[in-house]
């Protein structure tokens, strides 16, 4: 109903109001070039992980290709960790971390994918992240669909005028968990969880983003001021990494060719209902780590 803005998200939201298939099925005579290739820009040396998990989660969600880029320092030691993944090494000025990377060189490199995500496991940048995502927001084409998240946000969290940056024509899904949304909102955890419908719905109106609030029955709010709460999930699925597999799940549905609101909404469905899946094969949901979730996909 046009009339009621906020609807539970269930398989047949997302086919009749979303456009997207919870089947994900495919078309018999598509190729590798019909669902896109993701360029995921996530990891550091601390945090090589959260950039394979997102990267192979694009992989599992069907992107066509995935490529990882990462700071060539680190290339050798991330080499063939995943055969299907490519791996595009970045100048990093010897340093190993994303502080050195030049925003153009990255935005090179995605304007020949389908989808960018970037964000989980970079680590901080040491100085001017606000001013470093503005070079990229600019360098990219405006109709690259972009998947931001964890440092990622830090980053857009600093800029005191994100809502007067270029508008893109391509979709931009955020993805923050509360501690992420409090620092987006310049609130804090406990104002982003008192209404948390309402905090994104704001948000994503605001900075014409789609918005995905992730905890417990995540809230996806679409630019457009409509918004979905996910019912699939389960609290096993908080444990470090299950938020990088979901970015890369996302990229892969843009990549694919889905607008915003349908790929964040039908990842974040899939990511959980993946997740109720995984939980259900083990003894207990405590025992579910991150690589469950992307393997139950
Ligand atoms: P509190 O304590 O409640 O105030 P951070 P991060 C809050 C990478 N990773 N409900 C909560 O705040 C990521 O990609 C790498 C309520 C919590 O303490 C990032 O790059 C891994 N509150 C980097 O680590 C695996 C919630 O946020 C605080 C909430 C840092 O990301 C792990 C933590 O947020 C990780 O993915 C909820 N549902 N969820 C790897 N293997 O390489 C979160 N909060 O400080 O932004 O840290 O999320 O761990
Ligand atoms: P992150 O904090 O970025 O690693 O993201 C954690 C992921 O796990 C998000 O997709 C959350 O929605 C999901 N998650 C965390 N806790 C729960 C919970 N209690 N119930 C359902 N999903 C959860
Ligand atoms: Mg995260």
């Amino acid at each position: 109903d046009e009339r009621i803005p906020v609807q539970a998200l269930t398989a047949e939201v997302l086919r009749q109001s979303l456009g997207a298939d919870p089947e994900h099925a495919r078309a018999s005579d598509s190729h590798k070039g019909t669902y896109g290739h993701v360029l995921a820009a996530a990891g550091s040396a601390a945090m090589s992980g959260a950039g394979l998990l997102c990267s192979t989660a694009a992989l599992r969600a069907g992107a066509g290709l995935v490529t990882w880029a990462v700071p060539e320092t680190l290339a050798p030691a991330l080499a063939g960790l995943r055969p299907e993944l490519m791996l595009a090494p970045l100048p990093d000025g010897g340093r190993g971390d994303w502080a050195q990377v030049d925003p153009v060189a990255l935005a090179e490199l995605a304007g020949q994918r389908d989808a960018l995500v970037l964000g989980p496991g970079l680590g901080r940048f040491p100085q001017g992240d606000a001013a470093w995502l503005r070079r990229l927001w600019e360098a990219l084409p405006a109709e690259l669909p972009l998947v931001l998240d964890a440092d990622a946000l830090g980053a857009l969290a600093e800029a005191d005028d994100f809502a007067q940056w270029p508008r893109r024509s391509g979709a931009v899904v955020l993805t923050p968990h509360p501690g992420e949304m409090g620092r987006l909102t310049r609130t804090g955890t406990a104002e982003v969880q008192r209404d948390r419908i309402a905090c994104a719905m704001r948000y994503a109106r605001d900075h014409a983003v789609t918005l995905v609030l992730k905890g417990a029955r995540t809230v996806i709010a679409a630019p457009g001021g409509r918004a979905y709460v996910n019912p699939t999930g389960n609290p096993g699925m908080a444990t470090g990494g299950t938020g990088d597999v979901l970015s890369g799940i996302v990229a892969a549905l843009l990549a694919g060719g889905l607008e915003g609101p349908a790929a964040a909404a039908l990842g974040v469905y899939l990511h959980g209902a993946a997740g109720d899946r995984a939980a259900a094969r083990r003894r207990t949901p405590g025992s579910l780590i991150a690589s469950d979730v992307i393997e139950a996909l």
